[in-house]
């Protein structure tokens, strides 16, 4: 029996930000809100983002309101942060999970294996400290857009993130952590089972029939990829928001 919230509206679609609502950590276009808008007349919606509240509202909530009023589902952080209809439901953190002092020990050693890395630029923010994880970026986060797509050229080629990664995960092995490379610059460090499925106990109890969704990095080792698989989702494989539309189109409104 779906919640009474969601009685007219008997399935839920979710969606990864970069990628398939969006281009990366860019705006998103008043045709994908036009859509989403009209979507929402006939399922419930809601998006699973890697990166903070913050900085996903900055991309979706460019109607001069807030990205509650836009969906029923608001996952940040794998959904280590979560909102239901614009209210904050509960959630566990980082810290906590790994304790200071095994944190201090694994964000030591990155910052010393960043120091002596040489990629061509160097930027500010190597490590940002969230909620629910880290994120690491080996040329630092404060990129331009052009910096950015420099960096993520340049790592296809020479793989520094996944060599990183591989360090990571031998040197930190009983540490119980997922290193996960979603975006462009940097990856994600997170406890095993906070990837994207951690938003799906926040929805499970809706009784919805059907949960679909929309991810880019779908592939085994992207970010996207647990909850694409999960048993509990109908997966979808876009490669950009005009790949979403025209799939959302077909599925919801032909
Ligand atoms: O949503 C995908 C990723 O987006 C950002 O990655 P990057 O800055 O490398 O493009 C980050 O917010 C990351 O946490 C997130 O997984």
């Amino acid at each position: 029996m779906v919640s009474a919230e969601f009685a007219n509206r008997k399935k839920l679609v979710l969606f990864d930000v970069d990628g398939p609502l969006t281009l990366a950590r860019r705006p998103v276009s008043p045709e994908m809100l036009d859509l989403l808008t009209e979507l929402r007349k006939k399922v419930a919606i809601g998006f699973v983002g890697g990166s903070d509240l913050a900085k996903i509202s900055e991309q979706l909530a460019v109607r001069g309101n807030d990205v509650f009023d836009e969906f029923d589902f608001a996952f940040a952080e794998n959904g280590l942060t979560a909102y239901r209809l614009g209210k904050q439901l509960p959630s566990q953190s980082f810290i906590s999970f790994v304790g200071e002092e095994r944190y201090k020990k694994l964000v030591n050693f990155i910052l010393h294996y960043v120091a002596d890395l040489d990629v061509p630029i160097k930027r500010g923010t190597f490590v940002e400290f969230r909620r629910g994880m880290i994120n690491v970026s080996p040329m630092g986060r404060n990129a331009s857009i052009q910096e950015r797509l420099d960096f993520e050229a340049y790592d296809k080629v020479h793989r520094v993130r996944a060599t990183f990664v591989k360090v990571l995960q031998e040197k930190f092995a009983d540490y119980g952590l997922t290193f996960a490379i979603g975006g462009q610059i940097s990856f994600d460090v997170f406890p095993n089972g906070w990837d994207k499925t951690y938003a799906l106990q926040h929805v499970m109890g809706e009784g919805f029939e059907e949960i679909h969704f929309f991810g880019d990095k779908t592939h085994k080792g992207g970010n996207d990829y647990e909850i694409f698989t999960d048993e509990r989702t109908i997966g979808h494989t876009v490669i950009s928001p005009e790949d979403t539309m025209n799939a959302l189109k077909e599925m919801f409104f032909s």
